[in-house]
């Protein structure tokens, strides 16, 4: 069974359809109830897996507690936990930001997955294998102005994941990160808290990732054989170089 945070939408939903495409049984989670339903209800139907879905904010770790004690035999059933869920809020210089942007960032993007990782982290151990699949970002490792505090959890969290591998050592438990660039989702309209048209620029003028790419790329990363652990993988749209330089048209001549 394939364990997927923020499934609701993007890059998570994308997952949820190669995963259960490939015959794999289905774990979604997120906030809103109605999307994880009718996702559920879509995969099933055409796939013949077995969904489950559980609303779960990844702030409450008093949930993912109350899930450790309630769910523990489906808990034993997770073979791949893809950490996902995240957003970014805002786009400001760091002195124009707000505290309750980035605490909220700090709490989904971080910590939320530091819960995640600790519901597992205890039936992946007895079973002694499993597989962690971070969302991270190339914001973690190339920064780009005002992206601040966002860069900072993923940054945060590609430390979490480089550590963990470290500490599984001798264990058959994988970690991978998978850190993408450009990809076009909810993502923007998130960070502008609804500005479409904010939202549509970031992707105007150039080819983004589909969140299909990135779920081609987890899937990829989860099959390989056990004895092989994909560390990273980073993955841009060839119109992208790094996070502040991509090629928009019309072409601007190479300087
Ligand atoms: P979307 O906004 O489309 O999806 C974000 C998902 O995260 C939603 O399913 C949302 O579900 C979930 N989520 C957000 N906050 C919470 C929360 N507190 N508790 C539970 N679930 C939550 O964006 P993407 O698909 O693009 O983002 C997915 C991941 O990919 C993020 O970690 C993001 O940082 C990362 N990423 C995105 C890139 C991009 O360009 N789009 C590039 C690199 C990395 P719900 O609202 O229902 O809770
Ligand atoms: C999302 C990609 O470049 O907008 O992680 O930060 S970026």
């Amino acid at each position: 069974m394939i364990l997927i945070t923020g499934a609701t939408s993007g890059i998570g939903e994308a997952c949820a359809r190669a995963f259960a495409a490939s015959g794999k049984d289905l774990w979604l989670m997120g906030r809103r109830a109605e999307r994880l339903q009718s996702l559920a209800a879509e995969l099933r139907t055409a796939h013949r897996v077995e969904v489950r879905h559980t609303v779960l904010d990844v702030r409450d770790r008093e949930a993912f507690r109350d899930l450790a004690t309630r769910e523990s035999s489906s808990l034993e059933r997770v073979e791949t936990c893809i950490v996902n869920a995240g957003l970014a809020l805002g786009l400001e210089p760091l002195q124009e930001g707000t505290s309750e942007d980035w605490e909220q960032m700090i709490d989904t993007n971080l910590k939320g997955a530091l819960w995640t990782t600790e519901l597992l982290l205890p039936f992946f151990t007895r079973a002694n294998r499993g597989h962690f699949i971070f969302m991270g970002s190339v914001a973690a490792r190339w920064m780009y102005a005002r992206g601040n505090v966002y860069s900072a959890t993923k940054a945060a969290l590609h430390a979490l994941a480089e550590s963990l591998r470290l500490d599984l050592l001798g264990s058959r438990i994988r970690v991978s990160t998978l850190a993408p660039g450009l990809v076009e989702t909810e993502f923007s309209r998130v960070r502008f808290k609804g500005d479409e048209q904010r939202a549509e620029a970031v992707y105007s003028g150039l080819e983004p990732l589909s969140p299909g790419d990135v779920a081609d790329a987890a899937l990829w990363v989860a099959t390989r054989p056990e004895h092989v652990t994909i560390q990273e993988l980073v993955i841009y749209p060839t119109a992208q170089a790094s996070p502040s330089q991509v090629a928009r048209t019309p072409a601007t001549p190479p300087r």
